[in-house]
Order: structure tokens, then sequence, then C-alpha cells
């Protein structure tokens, strides 16, 4: 019989890839999702119709033992978060309640459904555990680039939420003996990315520019520099270091950093435009605290994962563009 997997984000970009991406290798996929949920299953449903849906909130403890009880996983991938990182300045709290107490949420659900207590570590067979870590946590970097031992300096509530997340796995793994492990992910991207990230903010204003529906892009630090790679990519990665035998944390990311100058003008040159004639200086998308500088070293990854990216950086901005304009010319279906 086929493995079975239990994605909490499943609404989210990392989802949408990964379960596709389990569903191809013949795994069972359930999606925790939250509220009432008419609307995100219809969602689910027209975009991954072969994933099961349980319902589940990461802030109701109750709801994830429930799910987890129900579904009765082997692996779980724990994606659901605030992920926009200024929206953690202006809600805090719930910041660090989804992306710190759902994290511990998670892992207990695992812990007690898998029958697991302080005096009885996991035993074969158990449900491994997937921690979706992020660069964020590297911040004001001590060290360029970053690896798996770099000392973290989170710069923003989104980012101190996400340690807390990352040690709490790393402390299930060493108190209880679980499989429980965190991919330290950098930047990645898609068609499928949410309207409010730097690159597909970036892609769907120069699809409108092209199509005569919109002058300017305002945008803020254009100097900060991200390794930037494709979810598809990066999904796999999840896969495969759930699926070693010793449990342990991996960097994943491309190795190559870029501005977000750099960005601009990629994709304006998509289109045969100069940046320079668009884009407008916004200050308020400029931080509380920038994370000036983000670049992976990803050899761990590589060398005991065998994972290295497909899509660079000019590629990628390139499909995002492709994908926008075709969406806004109403021939295409991206997010
Ligand atoms: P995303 O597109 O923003 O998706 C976030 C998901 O979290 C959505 O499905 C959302 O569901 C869910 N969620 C939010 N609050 C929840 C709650 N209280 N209970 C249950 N689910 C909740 O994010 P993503 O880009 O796919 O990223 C996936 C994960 O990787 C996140 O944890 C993110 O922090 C982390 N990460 C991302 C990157 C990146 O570059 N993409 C890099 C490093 C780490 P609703 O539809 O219900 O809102
Ligand atoms: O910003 C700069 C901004 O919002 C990238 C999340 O997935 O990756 C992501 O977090 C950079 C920043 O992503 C605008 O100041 C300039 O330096 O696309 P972003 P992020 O903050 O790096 C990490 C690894 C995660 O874990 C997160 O979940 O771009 N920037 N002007 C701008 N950014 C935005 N959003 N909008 C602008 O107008």
């Amino acid at each position: 019989m086929g493995r079975r997997a239990l994605i909490t984000g499943i609404t989210g970009q990392d989802g949408f890839y990964l379960a596709g991406h389990l569903l191809a290798e013949g795994y069972e996929v359930w999606g925790l999702v939250r509220g009432q949920s008419g609307s995100r299953a219809s969602q689910i449903h027209q975009t991954v119709p072969d994933v099961h849906l349980v319902s589940g909130d990461l802030l109701d403890q109750g709801s994830l033992i429930s799910a987890v009880d129900r579904v009765q996983p082997d692996e779980v991938y724990n994606l659901g978060a605030i992920s926009f990182v200024p929206l953690s300045w202006q809600q805090a709290e719930l910041t660090a309640k989804v992306n710190g107490l759902g994290v511990l949420g998670m892992l207990e659900a695992v812990r007690v459904c898998g029958g697991i207590n302080a005096s009885r570590s996991a035993p074969p067979g158990q449900i491994r555990f997937y921690q979706a870590s992020s660069a964020e946590m590297f911040g004001k970097v001590r060290e360029t680039p970053q690896h798996e031992g770099t000392p973290f300096h989170p710069r923003s509530p989104y980012g101190v939420a996400k340690a807390y997340g990352h040690f709490l796995t790393q402390n299930y793994r060493e108190s209880y003996g679980m499989h429980a492990v965190s991919g330290i992910l950098f930047n990645h991207e898609s068609p499928r990315r949410g309207a409010e990230f730097v690159t597909r903010k970036v892609s769907l204003a120069v699809a409108r520019i092209k199509l005569g529906l919109q002058e300017k892009l305002p945008l803020g630090n254009l100097s900060a520099r991200r390794d930037w790679g494709f979810a598809g990519d990066y999904v796999q990665a999840m896969h495969r270091m759930v699926t070693q035998d010793e449990p342990e944390d991996y960097v994943i990311g491309t190795g190559v950093t870029h501005s977000v100058r750099d960005l601009v003008e990629i994709a304006f040159g998509a289109i045969g435009l100069d940046w320079r004639d668009h884009v407008v200086s916004d200050p308020a998308q400029i931080r509380p605290a920038e994370v000036d500088l983000l670049c992976a070293d990803p050899a761990k990854a590589r060398e005991l994962l065998g994972w290295k990216p497909s899509v660079q950086f000019a590629g990628l901005v390139q499909m995002i563009v492709e994908s926008d304009l075709k969406m806004l010319s109403g021939s295409g279906t991206a997010s």
C-alpha cells in the first residue's frame, strides 16, 4: 500500500507543489484546511482534485490531534504559516501563535497520536515530521554563504517565530527520538506565489504594463539581495529529507544571490522595457529591520540528498512573467 501524507498549508504555494509531487510518487495526500472551508475546499478541488481534506487550524490543538488521528499519516509536512514578513510586524502575536506555537501543536499531535511519551521514545514505523523553517532566521547574517551551522539573528517577528519552531523540532527529535526534520529554505517562487511577495508583485506589474493596464510600479528596497529558486524544485528536497534514514536539518537554496534591482531589470527586459521608466520608490515598503543579503550554501543537500535546483534565476523570472502575461491576457490559468 502507498504511503499517506498530511500537509498543513495545502492552499499555499508549496502545498500545491508538494501535493502534486507526492501524488505523482503514489502517496495518498491529505490537506489540513481551516475555517468553514467551503471556498478553500473548492479551490483545492479545482487545483489538486486528488487531495483529501481534513479540517483543522494551527491555532487549535484539539483540531490538530483529531486531524492526525483521523488521517493516520506516515508523514506530516507542516507548511502552514503567516508567511508574509511585513505582516509579522503588524500582527506579531498572531505570527508567534501560528508560526511558533502552531509547530508545537503539530509536534504534540504527532507525539500523542504516535503513542510517544517521555519514557517511551518513538517506535519504528513512527510518523515522520517536516517543519518549514526559513532563511529569514539568518536575518542579519553572521557569514556568507549561510549553511546549517550559521548562527541565527532573525530580523522580524516572522523570523523569531520560525526560529522557535526550528529549535522545537530539533528538541522533539532529541527528546523523543522522533524522525523530525527542518528544511531551512531560501526564497522560492512560482506562478503560484502570493501577489504580495516581490517576485510576483513585479511579474504582475510587468504584465499589466505590457497590456497597458498600469504604468508605474512602486517598490521598496531595491538593494536587498535574495537567493531565489523555483518552488517545484524545493518541495522535492522536502520529500527527500523526510525519506532519509537519519533525521537531519538541511539548507535548501541555489547558492546564487541577486538584488531586487536585478529582478526588475530581468523582468522588464523580458518584455523589452527599461525598468527605470516604470519603477518608483515607495517608502511604505521599507521594513522596520531589513534582511540585506541571503545566499545559501546547499552543499549538504547536494551531497546527502542528491538535490540540486533545475531552474536558474533568469529562467524563473521569465517563467513567472510569461505566466502572468498569459493569465492577464485571458489565455492562462495562473493563480
Ligand atoms: P503561503 O503560500 O503563504 O501558504 C501559507 C499556508 O499557511 C496557507 O495554506 C494558509 O492557509 C496556511 N495557514 C495560515 N494560517 C493557518 C492556520 N492558522 N492554520 C492552518 N493553516 C494556516 O506560503 P508558502 O510560500 O507556500 O510557504 C510554505 C511554508 O514555507 C510556510 O511555512 C513559509 O513560512 C515557509 N517558507 C516559505 C518560503 C518561500 O520562499 N516560499 C521560504 C522559507 C520558508 P489559508 O489558505 O487558510 O490562509
Ligand atoms: O521580499 C524587498 C524586501 O516579500 C524580498 C517569504 O517567503 O522568503 C520570503 O520572505 C525582498 C525584501 O520575501 C518590495 O524588502 C522591495 O528584502 O518577496 P519578499 P521575503 O521577505 O524575503 C523567506 C525566506 C520566507 O521564509 C518568507 O515566508 O524584496 N522588496 N520592494 C519588496 N518586497 C515586497 N514584498 N514588496 C515590495 O514592494
